[in-house]
């Protein structure tokens, strides 16, 4: 019998398959949970319910999913009946067996529906989890009371905690599937395994009865507290891990639906919290950010080998980045000893994997094979594309690209590395400036996923979306970022830190600007991360910037003191802070207090006190109003790309969305109120964004400017 859209959606349709109703859900592109899909869902348990031709239900998802959770887009919106938890009830009572064929993701409520069904099959693809703390969220529809019956306490709650996707060999060792299926048609592999249990005469098999946890309820108590505590010292701040914890512990106290009853009131109380606003900014905005123009005008080259020129700091992580995904690379150095260095560079980075034991050394071997050294740049003849990762100097970079231009064939892709220097001037030294785009990596390449794809004037589109493609296959977040002194991140990095400085000549010491920092949610201040990258690099670009720098500028000396004094950070054993014997965690310099405070008389300053709140106040207007500056000259796209730049590049708090979301939450009036009343003491440095300006006039925020 063909199948039949279920009435009123035609996001889920029934099919009758002798005795045995399938529900398939087709909502693409991941079959998420929106009003229509659960509509659907119970009406068909409904059907089946009613219906005496039926047996038993089989749930399948259509496309790439069997239901990747609630609609995110949902969230913050008026709910609209049914809610998922009625429809996961709904499912668990059904008094015919109910079975989840499961393939690809399986996550949060698509899991909550899979665990209200009797029994639970996969295929190898499938994908399982609850990640709802990564929004913010807690599994609000059962999934905190029947994850821990079907898998135990501490595996269910550390799944839940972690929000990793578990795959379907593990989950059938954990108990939260039944039957791992062969081949690729879930729906063919969930009817055989129906017509098995209906012939073995099986009945429904809810979990909501499962004894799990009572078996040994003092061991479980205890299980739970310890869990409790390492929660406690690890969410740092973050709102819903700890409801995951007291949802689970309302299931040990409470009876079964009392216990649905408190997690779905914790559930709704995460939903306010702004912490899931902002981890639902930040979900979308690393989605929208990749969708540019150019990447959607045009059709990217063909990458399968690339060259690395320098084989430094930078050049040796960019190797490792292409390595990792499986590209061939070619490394041009100056010398032979220089090569040398940066073949060692990159071999280090996998020692390290082979000594950890998390690399063989066969499969290092193998990656190497793929990775070639030369002094030659004819050997990069041959390559797709090129990032060049040499000195910060722009005459050493036009002479790298004129040797580029000579030896590159046509087509390939001319990449640069600068961290500031002017990339029409570098696409200006070669004969196909089309060719050229900046391709800006961060400390170190191999890790940070950030990469700013710098779009210089004459480039072609396809050269932009090739460089998307190519952080693609990297497994990097790219940002289209215009050509300006620092791109989007630097330029905007350099405001706010300029800030700090005013605010520590002022009064403030940078052990307490940072501690402030912390507590905002960054893993570090501004002045351990100065340390943690060295202090000569600031110092370098500095005094790359002094000739042009306005002298009515307020310019901040403390840096340039401690800088003198060759103490760069962590590499030299002192910075702002004191590292002895090594150590990375730093200890406050009462010698750096020293020359603060000799720097505040020479400038003639009476120190004042600063408030953590004040503090951190001051510091993100000047970075949400350099933000704003970014976005109205183009050189971002979208605040979110703003956003998505300082969550994967500069350790901004997840949470917080973004430094543009953040402002939007705390209110742009409030925020352009902030620079006007600092403006008072520093109008040139606090001078507000005509943007920033704009918007509050009109009662709009940055997220209107979200849409391109
Ligand atoms: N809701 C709405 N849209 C979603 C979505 C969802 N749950 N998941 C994905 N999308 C969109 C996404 O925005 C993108 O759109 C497209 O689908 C493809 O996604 C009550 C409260 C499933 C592993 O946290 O982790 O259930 O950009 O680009 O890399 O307890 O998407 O094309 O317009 O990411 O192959 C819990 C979230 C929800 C899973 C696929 N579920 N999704 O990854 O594709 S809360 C999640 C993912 C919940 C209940 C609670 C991934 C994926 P567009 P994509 P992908
Ligand atoms: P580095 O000094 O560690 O390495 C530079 C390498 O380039 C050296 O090994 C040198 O031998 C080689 N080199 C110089 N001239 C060359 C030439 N003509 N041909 C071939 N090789 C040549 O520097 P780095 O820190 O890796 O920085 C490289 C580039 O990356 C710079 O433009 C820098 O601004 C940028 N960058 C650096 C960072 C960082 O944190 N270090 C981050 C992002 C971008």
């Amino acid at each position: 019998m063909s199948p039949s859209s279920v009435p009123g959606t035609a996001a889920v349709c029934t099919q009758h398959e002798g005795d045995i109703l399938v529900v398939t859900i087709d909502h693409p592109p991941v079959n998420a949970l929106n009003v229509d899909v659960r509509r659907g869902l119970l009406d068909a348990v409904q059907q089946a319910q009613a219906d005496a031709r039926v047996r038993a239900v089989l749930i399948v998802g259509a496309g790439r999913a069997f239901i990747a959770g609630a609609d995110i887009r949902e969230f913050g919106k008026p709910p609209l009946p049914p809610s998922l938890p009625e429809v996961c009830n709904g499912i668990e009572a059904c008094t015919k067996p109910v079975i989840a064929a499961i393939h690809g993701p399986a996550l949060g409520g698509g899991l909550e529906i899979a665990m209200s069904a009797h029994y639970r099959l996969a295929l190898g693809d499938a994908r399982l989890g609850l990640p709802e703390v990564q929004l913010g969220l807690l599994p609000g529809s059962g999934g905190t009371q029947r994850a821990p019956r079907l898998m135990g306490l501490r595996p269910a709650v550390e799944l839940m905690l972690s929000g990793r996707h578990m795959g379907a060999r593990e989950a059938l060792g954990a108990g939260l599937i039944d039957r791992l299926a062969e081949g690729s048609d879930v729906r063919a592999a969930g009817l055989a395994y129906v017509k098995e249990l209906l012939s073995a005469g099986v009945g429904v098999r809810r979990t909501r009865d499962l004894d799990t946890l009572f078996r040994d309820k003092a061991e479980s108590l205890a299980t739970l507290e310890a869990l409790r505590s390492e929660t406690a010292k690890k969410s740092r701040g973050l709102f819903s891990p700890l409801k995951v914890i007291e949802a689970v512990q309302a299931g040990l106290d409470l009876p079964f639906d009392e216990a649905l009853k408190f997690e779905r009131q914790l559930f709704l109380q995460c939903i306010d919290s702004p912490q899931r606003a902002g981890l639902i900014h930040a979900f979308f905005a690393e989605r929208e950010v990749v969708k540019v123009p150019e990447a959607q005008a045009a059709k990217p080259r063909a990458i399968a080998s690339v060259g690395v020129v320098g084989g430094g700091t930078m050049g040796a992580g960019i190797a490792v980045s292409a390595l990792d995904a499986g590209l061939s690379v070619t490394m041009v150095e100056r010398d032979d000893a220089s090569i040398a260095r940066g073949r060692a560079n990159v071999e280090k980075v996998y020692d390290g994997l082979v000594a950890k034991g998390r690399m063989t050394p066969e499969a290092k071997a193998a990656v190497m094979a793929r990775y070639t050294g030369s002094t030659q740049y004819e050997a990069l003849a041959p390559v797709d594309l090129v990032i060049e990762a040499v000195f910060e100097d722009l005459a050493v970079k036009q002479a790298v690209f004129a040797e580029l231009d000579r030896v590159c064939k046509p087509g390939a892709v001319l990449a640069t590395n600068t961290s500031y220097l002017d990339i029409d001037a570098i696409a200006a030294s070669t004969s196909r400036p089309q060719d050229v785009i900046g391709l800006h990596f961060f400390s170190p390449a191999n890790i940070m996923k950030l990469l700013e794809i710098v779009v210089p004037a004459k480039v072609s589109a396809d050269v932009v979306a090739t460089a998307f493609e190519l952080a693609r296959k990297l497994k990097k977040v790219a940002v289209r970022a215009g050509v300006c002194d620092g791109f989007i991140g630097n330029r905007i990095l350099a405001v706010y830190r300029a800030a700090a400085d005013h605010m520590m000549e002022d009064g403030a010491s940078p052990y307490e600007i940072d501690a402030a920092v912390r507590d905002f949610g960054y893993p570090m201040g501004p002045f351990q991360v100065s340390d943690l990258a060295g202090g000569d690099i600031g110092w370098a670009t500095r005094k790359r910037r002094a000739p042009t720098r306005d002298p009515k500028a307020r310019y901040v000396q403390i840096a340039d003191r401690i800088c003198e004094r060759g103490w760069f950070g962590q590499k030299t054993g002192r910075g702002y802070y004191l590292y002895p014997q090594g150590a990375r965690t730093g200890q406050p310099d009462p010698e750096v207090l020293a020359i603060i405070d000799a720097e505040r008389q020479r400038a003639g300053i009476t120190p004042r006190t600063f408030t953590p709140e004040e503090i951190m106040r001051r510091y993100m207007a000047a970075m949400v109003n350099e933000g704003a500056n970014v976005v109205a000259q183009g050189i971002a796209l979208r605040p979110l790309d703003v956003d998505v730049t300082f969550l994967y590049g500069y350790g901004f708090p997840r949470h917080r969305g973004g430094p543009m979301k953040y402002a939007d939450m705390v209110g742009l009036d409030k925020v352009l109120d902030d620079i006007r009343e600092f403006a008072k003491e520093d109008p040139l440095f606090w001078k507000p964004s005509p943007l920033l300006e704009r918007l509050v006039a009109e009662g709009k925020n940055f997220d209107s400017l979200n849409r391109l």
